[in-house]
């Protein structure tokens, strides 16, 4: 079925570090309110805006303290409200994050449940140690370490899946369901337009023994996707979303496709997207941290696996939590250009709604920090700390946290070659790229052949084409370095042939070109090194 939702293109704002408009190196709202013409002008529909409530930034917001107001860091309501406003006049819609497994524990709510007989005990999940004085389970957490925090005040221990700053809500009480609503519903008679839902598949425990032994999240089983957290989806929908005009992504943390079936196909009436994994982690073990050598039939196995198994897909190659794709699946020293284009290129011809992450539209790479103290994100601390107490060395660990930290993806965006990046006058919160001088904005709009440019024929492409939007995608041809895939509907077929590989490769496809990263008008069958060429075909040349 048609939606709005599966015709615009999202990008993704991480506020911190998007624009600076009072120059205390921190990205604020009235300057993504100044950026919204250039989002227009790439062709954007629609707005996620990473979290910009309360917030003591444990986790750079992922930790709330107060959900219906803003950090002032980022500005105030009002400036909220004029960003919704002004978004609107450009028929750009906004989507909030949705962070409520946990909230922070400087939340309201928390400073009450320290207090054993408040009626927010039951906001979150206490429980006494064990005899020998262990903590209550053997669950691990998503940024390492035991779940557990011994509480003085209260003598018991709260559970935090993530840092443990982030106590996790209770959602087998119906009050905690009930805050949720509340939450829904400011925002959504603010003007959101819906929810990226973080960590969404997390939030139900069913049970609290111990997990089975495993090497990472031990405890999974007891709350990935569980019957309990379908039924508050439903509820969510049903009673609240429903009645609005608006979707949901979900970010579903450890899912497999049928996990993800059952989180967002449209009966269910759960989710309307999920953000799954798979797609990144063809060149990871176990998690983001081990790397293994990158295949491109691999990736092509996976892609069709996800284009064929769901009714709708959400597409992203970036976001906040991930280092830059030029720099992960792409070549960023010798062909930056040519294979940043070339991931564009895969994300606008698959099927389903593509997300852009800041600075994905003009190449971003990776950070060029040489230690530790560069860095802000409290996963990448947590893990090199742990890292130390098994005595790994420190270069082998600055190696792993140089390839995936987060703070990869969270330098500030590199608007333009002046002091500062055009980001800030004042010092960044966070270092910056300093290959802005030759990585920026500003000179990429002005430049037809720049990443940037060829990001808006790709969305000017995929919004003048339905084939490309709703066309049955087939997986056509693959090798370790070439893929070739195919969107169809009708009597109008489009072949996508990516090279994945600094060298030339020939395959068996010839063909009228709507749009290819090194500006040819013809293809013979000879793909350059990091070519990637869309072919279009009508009538009668589609079988
Ligand atoms: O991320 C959840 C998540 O599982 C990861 O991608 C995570 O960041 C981790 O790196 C796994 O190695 C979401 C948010 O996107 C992230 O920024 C938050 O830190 C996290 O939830 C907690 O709210
Ligand atoms: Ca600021």
């Amino acid at each position: 079925m048609k939606q709005w939702w599966k015709e615009r293109v999202v990008y993704q704002i991480y506020p911190r570090s998007f624009q600076d408009s009072n120059g205390d190196g921190i990205g604020d709202i009235p300057g993504i309110i100044s950026r919204l013409d250039e989002l227009k002008d790439l062709g954007v529909g629609i707005i996620w805006l990473s979290p910009v409530y309360a917030s003591p930034d444990a986790d750079n917001g992922y930790d709330i303290s107060d959900y219906m107001d803003i950090n002032p860091k980022f500005g105030t309501l009002e400036d909220m409200d004029r960003l919704f406003a002004e978004a609107e006049k450009r028929d750009i819609k906004i989507i909030m994050d949705l962070v409520i497994n946990h909230t922070s524990d400087e939340h309201r709510w928390f400073s009450e449940s320290r207090k054993k007989d408040s009626p927010y005990r039951d906001y979150y999940i206490w429980r006494e140690g064990k005899k020998n004085g262990r903590p209550p389970n053997n669950w691990t957490s998503f940024f390492m370490g035991n779940v557990w925090e011994y509480d003085e005040q209260s003598g018991e221990y709260y559970l935090h899946l993530f840092d443990k700053k982030q106590p996790d809500l209770n959602f087998r009480n119906p009050k905690v369901i009930r805050e949720v609503k509340d939450i829904l519903r400011f925002w959504l008679d603010r003007g959101a337009s819906g929810f990226r839902c973080d960590v969404i598949n997390v939030i139900y425990k069913t049970t609290l023994d111990d997990g089975k032994r495993a090497i990472i999240l031990q405890g999974l089983e007891h709350y990935r996707s569980q019957e309990g957290n379908h039924e508050i989806l439903r509820e969510l929908r049903h009673d609240v979303l429903s009645k609005y005009d608006c979707f949901t992504v979900g970010e579903t943390v450890m899912v497999d496709l049928e996990d993800a079936k059952e989180l967002c196909e449209p009966e269910r009436e759960e989710l309307d997207m999920v953000f799954y994994f798979d797609h990144l982690e063809v060149d990871r073990r176990i998690s983001r941290y081990f790397p293994k050598k990158f295949k491109a039939n691999k990736l092509l196995d996976v892609l069709t696996k996800w284009q064929q198994g769901l009714s709708w897909n959400a597409i992203y190659l970036e976001n906040h939590d991930q280092p830059r794709i030029v720099s992960h699946f792409g070549d960023d020293v010798r062909y930056h250009e040519r294979s940043a284009k070339l991931l564009g290129t895969m994300q606008f011809t698959l099927r389903g709604t593509p997300f852009v992450y800041q600075g994905q539209e003009i190449g971003m790479t990776n950070f060029d920090f040489t230690g530790m103290s560069q860095l802000n994100d409290v996963e990448s601390h947590n893990i090199y700390n742990l890292m130390g107490k098994f005595f790994l060395p420190a270069s082998f660990r600055w190696k792993i946290i140089k390839s995936s930290s987060r703070d990869n993806a969270r330098t500030p965006m590199q608007w333009s070659a002046k002091l500062g990046a055009g980001f800030t006058i004042g010092m960044p919160w966070l270092g910056i790229n300093q290959n802005y001088h030759t990585i920026n904005y500003a000179d990429q709009k002005q430049q037809p052949e720049s990443i940037l440019s060829y990001y808006k024929q790709l969305i000017a492409l995929r919004s003048s084409s339905d084939t490309l939007r709703y066309g049955v995608f087939t997986p056509l041809y693959s090798d370790r370095h070439v893929i070739a895939y195919a969107r169809k509907q009708n009597n109008e077929q489009y072949i996508i042939i990516l090279n994945f590989s600094d060298e030339n490769k020939k395959v068996n496809y010839r063909g009228d070109i709507a749009i290819s990263n090194t500006g040819r008008n013809e293809f013979h069958g000879e793909l350059m090194p990091w070519e990637a060429v869309v072919l279009k075909q009508c009538d009668k040349e589609v079988q």
